[in-house]
This record gives C-alpha cells, structure tokens and sequence, in this order.
C-alpha cells in the first residue's frame, strides 16, 4: 500500500505550513505601530484557499526541491494577493463590507489605514522573498528572476493591468476578448507566477517554465470562468464572498457571452489543455498539479 498522502491531506498540510509560516513572517517583532501590524495580520489570517501558495510549493515539489526552499515564496505571492483584495475592497473600487466572510479591512481598521496594509504586504512580499533567500538554498539568479516575475505579473502588464481593464469595462463590455484579457491579467497573472516560481525553485529548464506558463494561464482562465458560474449558482452571498457589486448590477461574465453550458465546457477544456501542457513539460513528479487541475474545476467555493 502507498504511503501517499491523499490530495485532502495534501492540501490541508499545505495550507497550514503556509499559514504557520505567514504567521512566524509577519513584522511582529519590529518597531512598526501596532494597528498596521493587526491589519496585516487580519486580512493575512482571515483564510483564503492559500491556492496560490499551493501552486508555487507543488510547482517546486514536482521536480524534487524541498518544501522549505519554496514556503517563503508561496508566503509572499499570498501577500501579494491579499493585498489585492484589500484594495479591490475599497469604496474606492468595490466598497465591499465583506470578504472571506469576515467585515473587510477597512471596515475594521479605517479606509487610510486599510490602503496603507495593502502597501505594506505588496512591499514585505519583496522583502521576505530576497531576505529568505539567504535561508533557502534558493540561488540568487533563481530569485533576481523570481522578483523580476513577480513585479511584472502583479503589476501594470499583469494583475493591476486586469484590475484596471476590468473597471473600465465596468462602463460598457463588448467582446469576450475584452473579459478574457480582464481574466488573464486579474486572475490568470499570479498564478502563471506561482507555478514559474516553484518551477525555478526546482530548477526548471527554459522549455519547462514555457509548458508551465501555459498550464498556469489555462488553468487561471478555468479557474475565474468556474468562479463567474459559481457567482451565478453557488450559494456565494452566505459565504460572504460575492461582492456588493455583483449585487446592485448584472456582471458582464463568460455566462453572460456565451451561456452557461458553453461556460461549463470551456472550463473542462481548458482544464483538459491545461493538463496536456504540464505533460509536455515532463516534470520529475507532476502529479500534485494535475490532481490541482482536477480540484479546481470541481470546486464549489
Ligand atoms: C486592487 C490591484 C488590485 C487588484 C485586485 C484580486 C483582485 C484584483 C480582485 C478581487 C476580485 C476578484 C473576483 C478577482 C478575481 C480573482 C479572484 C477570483 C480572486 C479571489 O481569489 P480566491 O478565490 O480567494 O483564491 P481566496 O479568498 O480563497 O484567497
């Protein structure tokens, strides 16, 4: 019989690896006024899938490195996606109440205060990856690309390029190349970042990282059309997840262009192409990815 932990098991070790080692890289120690602290802190802890983390320590796992070369990575793109959520909860953008199916930041801390978390997260993201690689093993190329990556991918050309794209769309969407653009940037950016960052971690070859940019954008793509079909049948608004925005106005989502059974079957054949470009990249062990792939067009949350 196999010793393999099941993909339940998996995940949930994963997932409080994470959250234990976010917790020890928070400014905790420092000289840093307290209520900045907290707010890190409430939004970092306020759970969260921690998919993102998951994809960079399974990307590493699948050529053979070690858990705790890729945990500070997989800390730090969390932060970053935190981040994103505690501006895009803003009044200035979304003027959500709730997030995660707690009050979001700035009703609990102050809209200034709120901004200022978001700013110090992206920022210590940066931080803990170079200060971690001195720990790690991780080697300094490996990481000046790691960092390059990930200002790019979060940045103008990718996740702020999205979020921006997406409020002007807000005004009038027209083609679905407009909303793909949108889920490709938004969404699809940092998990392409966290799958080539893994990947570097395990030292990947350059034909690798190619057949993993692939993966990640499909599967980033799956994973919002499965959310757009989720905001329109799961039970969203209970788990405190489906903004207020949803709500006050019809969202222009892949539904919407091509309907609902259309939606379902994209999501599978992006899956299904997704999978077949992490074959092509013939990884030591890629099996934790694909069962991802699996796990993320099932998902109901
Ligand atoms: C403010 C720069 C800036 C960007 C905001 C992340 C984001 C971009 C906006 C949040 C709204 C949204 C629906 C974005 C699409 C990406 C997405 C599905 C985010 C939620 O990710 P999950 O489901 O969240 O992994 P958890 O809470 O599980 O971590």
């Amino acid at each position: 019989m196999s010793n393999r932990p099941s993909f339940e098991t998996y995940l949930e070790e994963v997932t409080a690896e994470v959250t234990g080692e976010l917790k020890q890289t928070l400014p905790v120690h420092w000289d840093v006024p307290q209520s900045l602290v907290d707010a890190m802190q409430y939004s970092l802890m306020a759970g969260g899938k921690r998919l993102r983390p998951l994809l960079v320590v399974a990307a590493a796992e699948a050529f053979g490195a070690q858990r705790t070369a890729a945990l500070p990575v997989a800390c730090a793109v969390e932060m970053v996606h935190t981040y994103s959520l505690i501006h895009d909860d803003l009044p200035a953008m979304d003027n959500d109440d709730y997030r995660r199916g707690k009050l979001t930041n700035h009703k609990v801390f102050g809209e200034a205060t709120a901004i200022l978390a978001g700013d110090a997260l992206l920022t210590h993201a940066f931080y803990s990856i170079v200060q971690s690689g001195r720990r790690s093993g991780v080697s300094a190329d490996a990481l000046l690309s790691i960092v390059e990556e990930l200002s790019e991918l979060a940045g103008a050309r990718g996740m702020v390029g999205g979020q921006v794209a997406d409020m002007e769309g807000e005004q009038g969407m027209t083609d679905l190349a407009q909303l793909q653009y949108i889920h490709l940037h938004k969404t699809g950016d940092l998990m392409v970042f966290s799958l080539i960052a893994g990947a570097r971690i395990g030292g990947a070859t350059e034909g690798q990282l190619e057949a993993l940019r692939v993966f990640g954008r499909d599967l980033g793509l799956a994973f919002q059309i499965q959310d757009d079909i989720l905001d329109l049948t799961g039970d969203e608004q209970k788990m405190g997840k489906k903004t207020q925005s949803d709500v006050n106005q019809q969202k222009v989502t892949y539904p919407y262009f091509i309907g609902m059974d259309a939606s379902l079957e994209e999501v599978k054949s992006l899956t299904q192409s997704a999978k077949d470009a992490l074959g092509r990249a013939e990884l030591p062990d890629p099996s934790r990815l694909m069962e991802i792939a699996d796990y993320l067009m099932s998902r109901d949350h």
